[in-house]
């Protein structure tokens, strides 16, 4: 059987992780993957993250299962993080999930449940998973406008008239904040006209939310999540905890479902674990449980809170300082957009041959559609790609 196989399509972002490891110039700098580090390079564990593993060393006292939704305090703590008190928490189902990605499939899953031919809309562009996990399970995809090329902000204008298109019982995927790849993002009155677009046309809204607090603020962050809720009688959302508790490899997420009314919860919560079950039966719990901790203690609340305001305004910090030198070394306003993009991604609208040329001569790696991850730079490498960026692209 196994010799029948054929070679995957890769992981364009994870295939740079590795040409960027076999680099031997000392002078290489990473903008590639999307992981948060610091002036040093270094992807730190969160001060409360260690704290509440401490407590939990000491405490925990049974490895059994949990529940096939995982438990659910940590779906309640996702629905007061993300939701607040935007909507009716009985309304909304929850499972933990293995990251974000676990609740993007998870949701595609409920999709081809309910409606199997059914169409996901999804921004174009998008993180290329969602595309391939599409393209796997068999679901129709299609793209709505949202970049535009030449300004490197999104086209709200085209982006509306692509989802005239959208039919009753498709899914739109939309990005909670801080869009990857591009880094240009709706304001919240634009994502108010495409809750207005979708109720009119009786689609289901997912929204992935996969980089609350490294935007704006954690509150201002899920605005636009909460707007949707608000507005909608339905709604999906795929929240991760990878990048906002610096708990990668741990495998923390969650999908959220909204019912029209609490009566629905109770089919929709056991649809979200019958999933679960289908996937991988117990979601993992670590992780999950380390959020809950947190979200759920006012010390550690506060101290990961803290810690991820100064993620976030570092990220800010290392915008501003690019924009600037952006704009004193190509003696030009092109590249303002980088202060207005928020999260940890720009994308810069260089050419694939200006993103080689980059690589090759100046050691920087962006991914090929020239998105950099801004975590990646510190304040002695902003000027050296500002210097790259100037000298190769036209
Ligand atoms: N959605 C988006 C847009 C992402 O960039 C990511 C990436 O990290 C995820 C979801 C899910 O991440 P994870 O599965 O690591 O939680
Ligand atoms: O877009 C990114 O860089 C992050 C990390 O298959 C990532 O979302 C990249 C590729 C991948 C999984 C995660």
């Amino acid at each position: 059987m196994l010799n029948t196989l054929t070679p995957q399509p890769e992981d364009k972002i994870l295939a740079l992780m590795a040409l960027y490891r076999d680099d031997p110039r000392d002078t290489k700098i990473d903008l590639g993957v999307g992981v948060y580090k610091d002036a040093t390079g270094h992807t730190p564990i969160m001060r409360a993250i260690k704290a509440a593993e401490k407590q939990l060393w000491e405490a925990e006292t049974t490895k059994s299962y949990t529940a096939l939704s995982g438990d659910p305090a940590f779906g309640a703590a996702m629905k007061t993080m993300v939701l607040a008190d935007s909507v009716d928490h009985a309304r909304v189902g929850a499972i933990a999930t293995p990251g974000g990605t676990g609740a993007i499939r998870q949701a595609f899953e409920l999709m081809k449940l309910a409606n199997r031919h059914g169409t996901v809309w999804t921004s174009n562009p998008t993180w290329p998973n969602h595309l391939s996990i599409l393209k796997f399970m068999g679901l129709a995809n299609k793209e709505y406008a949202y970049f535009d090329a030449a300004t490197c902000t999104v086209d709200f204008d085209a982006m509306m008239a692509s989802l005239k298109d959208v039919k009753a019982g498709d899914m739109v995927l939309l990005h909670g904040c801080c869009h990857n790849p591009t880094g240009a993002n709706l304001t919240l009155d634009q994502y108010g006209l495409v809750a207005d677009l979708i109720l009119e046309k009786g689609a289901i809204a997912l929204v992935d939310i996969a980089y609350q607090g490294f935007g704006d603020g954690l509150e201002e962050d899920a605005a636009a999540t909460r707007l949707l809720a608000t507005k909608l009688p339905e709604m999906l959302i795929a929240a991760s905890c990878s990048k906002n508790f610096g708990i990668y490899r741990e495998r923390t997420g969650c999908l959220m479902a909204m019912s029209e009314t609490a009566d629905n919860t109770p089919v929709t919560q056991g649809t979200l674990n019958f999933l679960n079950r289908q996937n991988y039966s117990f979601p993992p719990d670590h992780g999950a449980r380390l959020v809950t901790m947190i979200l759920g203690d006012a010390t550690l609340k506060a101290d990961w809170m803290a810690e991820l305001e100064e993620v976030r305004l570092g990220m800010l910090g290392l915008r501003t300082q690019l924009a600037d030198e952006l704009r004193q070394q190509t003696n030009s306003d092109r590249f303002d957009f980088v202060a207005q993009h928020r999260g940890m991604f720009s994308r810069i609208g260089a050419s694939p041959e200006e993103v080689l040329k980059i690589r090759e001569e100046f050691g920087i790696y962006m991914v090929g559609d020239s998105r950099l991850n801004i975590a990646g730079l510190n304040a002695q490498t902003v000027p050296l790609l500002a210097h790259a960026v100037a000298k190769i692209c036209r």
